[in-house]
């Protein structure tokens, strides 16, 4: 059953920056990061009910630049209703000029979800309710750590990220070598009992020709998946990958919006899917991905945000992993839990993120 929609009045906006330590760094193809930059919105009204969300910036000065699109959001939308698909189509009218891309798009998003938890909040049921689901355990895996790194130490990460029951992890690719990446893979998999799901992910590395010579190798490594093997918006290259290779391709943190999904989607880009809140348009937008995954029956699964995403992927009809990283754990007050590698969607209002104030005080940038 879909909750009646409360009626709440936007007052405003606030964006604190933090720099939290990770429990395990993420060594990608592209770049180490060690520290998460998340910017925590706030999204207040009138009625005194605040919405929640944040946003993973990649590096810390870009939390500068979407703080400042939030200021811009707060000053369009002062004294208007919290509709969110009306207010981003408002919003996408008012920065046609600049475009609704890039860190424009992602204060959207972060702003949307913020919305979106005030409503859930207002109405006293998880956002999952609201959006016309019942909480449930959602089926994750851990992609936390697993960067590049030598491969004894790999092992011993292997071992770790498997407590709390989890039967799926995900390793960063993308060494100077095949042979390298090949040893990476074959650590990990010895430390992991049959039946645990390995996915791979190349963070963009490889050039087409790489990519179908490395894939050929790893399709016999009985991965998961495959994911962004090469540049993220070569979906004709991603397109003959896809058909070459047997291991399925994941593609999708990148999609800008629902038509960046569909132009990958009608390129035959990739196998699955795995859209990301701030990149696909905050719950409208994955809203909107998601229904087209239906269609299409193509397999969806979520990136980062793991907290908003665990309630849309119980509303995803092809609903297929939850990405779990625990990179706000430290600035929240109650961290997703995880049962027998499941996500537990919390039976709170709103998608149950509330700040942990001292820590946002400490990380606070
Ligand atoms: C990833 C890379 C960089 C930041 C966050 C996440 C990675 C993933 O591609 O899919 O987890
Ligand atoms: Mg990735």
């Amino acid at each position: 059953m879909t909750e009646t929609i409360p009626a709440l009045t936007l007052r405003a906006i606030s964006a604190v920056g933090v720099e939290v330590p990770m429990s395990y760094a993420l060594g990608t193809s592209r770049g180490r990061i060690a520290r998460a930059p998340l910017l925590l919105i706030d999204v207040e009204t009138a009625e005194g009910i605040t919405g929640r969300a944040y946003l993973w910036s990649y590096f810390p000065r870009a939390m500068v630049a979407i703080a400042s699109i939030l200021k811009e959001i707060e000053e369009r939308t002062r004294g208007e209703r919290v509709v969110p698909a009306e207010l981003w189509g408002r919003l996408a009218e008012r920065f046609a000029l600049i475009g609704v891309q890039g860190v424009v798009r992602m204060a959207m998003a972060g702003f949307d979800v913020a919305c979106w938890d005030a409503l859930a909040t207002a109405a006293g049921q998880p956002l999952v309710r609201l959006l016309g689901g019942e909480p449930r355990r959602i089926p994750a895996y851990n992609s936390c750590g697993l960067g590049l790194m030598p491969t004894d130490a790999l092992a011993d990460e292997a071992e770790k990220l498997l407590e709390r029951g989890f039967r799926a992890i995900k390793l960063r690719l993308g060494y100077p070598t095949l042979a390298e990446d090949l040893a990476a893979v074959h650590a990990v998999k010895r430390h992991i009992p049959d039946g645990v799901a390995l996915m791979v992910d190349y963070n963009q590395a490889l050039s087409v020709d790489e990519a179908l010579v490395r894939g050929r190798v790893l399709d016999r490594e009985n991965l998961a998946w495959l994911e962004e093997p090469i540049r993220h918006d070569d979906y004709a290259g991603a397109a003959l990958i896809a058909r070459e290779l047997s291991v399925p391709v994941q593609i999708g943190e990148n999609f800008s919006l629902l038509a960046g999904m569909q132009t990958a989607f009608n390129a035959k880009a990739c196998d699955l899917v795995m859209p990301d809140l701030e990149r696909i348009g905050g719950v409208t937008g994955w809203q909107q991905a998601a229904a087209f995954a239906a269609k299409r029956k193509i397999k969806m699964s979520s990136h980062l945000y793991s907290e908003v995403s665990a309630h849309l992927m119980a509303v995803t009809p092809t609903a297929h992993y939850l990405e779990y990283v625990d990179w706000a754990d430290k600035v929240v007050r109650e961290p997703l839990k995880i049962v027998d590698g499941e996500a537990v969607i919390p039976d709170r209002p709103g998608t149950g993120i509330v700040w942990d104030k001292a820590a946002v005080e400490k990380y606070r940038v």
